[in-house]
């Protein structure tokens, strides 16, 4: 069998996303996610430029010797946008290869670990009894575990990260970067509060989270785990930027809450040191910016070594393809821990017919053979393409922050 056609579709319903679908001289096709947020072009203009030219004519058979071939044949070897579009190459042909099989992925990838893939998703509100109501929402759904993001009544904060009444998340908006104004102190005020209350109404047994969304320095990360050490989150994300991977070491010398990292690692070695000191507790990556099943395989095989458990990224921005291939690695590995999850908007399904389903607190991947995904691209051309980044943030004497 042998590749006979590839080709990136880029699509916006409701939001862009940028997907790979390869097709074999046998009439089998496989689909990739190359969704990178706000420089969705770059990943489409590396595939169709740089990629698809080597792709035809090659084996789809041989998943393991094409990764490595665009990792090592490139030379300049990882970055968000070459991670993407390996990525998507590598999900298409997982998905070709449960096809050719006639297995779901995740029995090629050693068959069922669990019953379901536990899930959290995104409570936040304006207010605390905002808060409160989201989060009943979520638990007369099903869910155990729920994320919590509360808007900080300050003056000195305009907007705060992960509140927004819109059903449907989405950060990126404007073709120019929305510009946001952060304080430090008064969201270290403001949060424990939070957690204190949420903690009253919902008592011990749901699971809560909190992302950080990388505002905080590695001493102000280990004094909010601190203060939150009561309310037994199950992690606290994202706490500092993670180019510097030692200074996770002070945070762990003054805290036991839980740290999860990793939704900008395209890379095993941006958590190598993280994983091997131990000084976290989930990993982040997910398929669609860590180089596909094959790359993000080793990522977790490397975390099962040193007791971090997984909690792959599934925001939004990341379409049904990837999820439909996380939860196939998901349900397949030993230390799954647990999977973002938010509902699309009614476009995007209807872009991607997906199989997958949520019921009570967990999702199940397709039974079908593959990832049990595809595009449809009739309803894809539909939506053309829209320019829209993400915001960024300043702190209030205008000093450029991490948003
Ligand atoms: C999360 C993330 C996202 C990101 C978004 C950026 O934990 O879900 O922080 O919400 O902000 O994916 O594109
Ligand atoms: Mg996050």
């Amino acid at each position: 069998m042998r590749i006979s056609s590839a080709r990136v579709i880029v699509t916006c319903p409701g939001r862009n996303f940028v997907t790979l679908k390869i097709e074999t001289d046998e009439g089998l096709t496989g689909v990739g996610d190359a969704t990178l947020n706000g420089r969705e072009l770059a990943v489409a203009a590396y595939l169709n430029e740089h990629v698809l030219p080597a792709l035809i004519g090659r084996d789809p058979a041989r998943i393991e010797d094409t990764w490595q071939y665009l990792y090592r044949g490139a030379y300049w070897r990882r970055g968000p946008v070459t991670m993407s579009a390996i990525a998507a190459v590598d999900t298409a042909l997982w998905d070709i290869k449960g096809k050719v099989a006639g297995l779901p992925v995740y029995q090629l990838l050693g068959g069922r670990s669990r019953d379901g893939v536990t899930v959290y998703g995104h409570a936040n509100g304006a207010t605390v009894p905002e808060l409160l109501e989201s989060v009943a929402g979520f638990v007369a759904r099903g869910y155990r575990a729920v994320r919590i993001q509360a808007a900080v009544p300050a003056s000195e904060i305009s907007d705060t990260y992960g509140v927004s009444a819109a059903p449907i998340y989405e950060p990126a908006s404007s073709a120019i970067p929305a510009e946001a104004v952060w304080s430090t102190p008064a969201y270290l005020h403001h949060i424990p509060s939070v957690f204190a209350a949420v903690r009253a109404e919902f008592g011990p047994a749901l699971r809560l989270l909190h992302d950080v969304h990388h505002r905080l320095t590695p001493i102000e990360a280990a004094r909010l785990g601190r203060a939150l050490e009561p309310y037994a989150l199950t992690w606290l994300e994202d706490p500092v930027p993670a180019e510097l991977q030692d200074g996770f070491r002070l945070i762990r010398q003054h805290t036991t809450t839980p740290i999860a990292v990793g939704e900008v690692f395209n890379s095993i070695w941006d958590c190598e040191q993280l994983i091997r000191e131990q000084l976290i507790d989930y990993v982040r990556a997910t398929v669609v910016h860590a180089g596909g099943l094959t790359h993000l395989r080793r990522i977790f095989d490397l975390a099962a070594l040193h007791h971090v458990r997984t909690g792959s990224h599934g925001a939004t921005d990341l379409s049904p393809v990837s999820m439909s291939a996380a939860l196939h690695l998901d349900l397949a590995i030993p230390n799954f821990g647990l999977q973002e999850y938010m509902a699309h908007a009614p476009e995007t399904d209807a872009v991607f017919p997906h199989g997958y389903r949520y019921e009570g607190g967990y999702l199940h991947p397709s039974e079908e053979p593959g990832l049990g995904v595809d595009i449809d691209e009739d309803e894809a051309a539909r939506y053309p393409y829209r320019a829209a980044s993400l915001p960024v943030a300043r702190l209030e004497d205008g000093t450029m922050h991490n948003w």
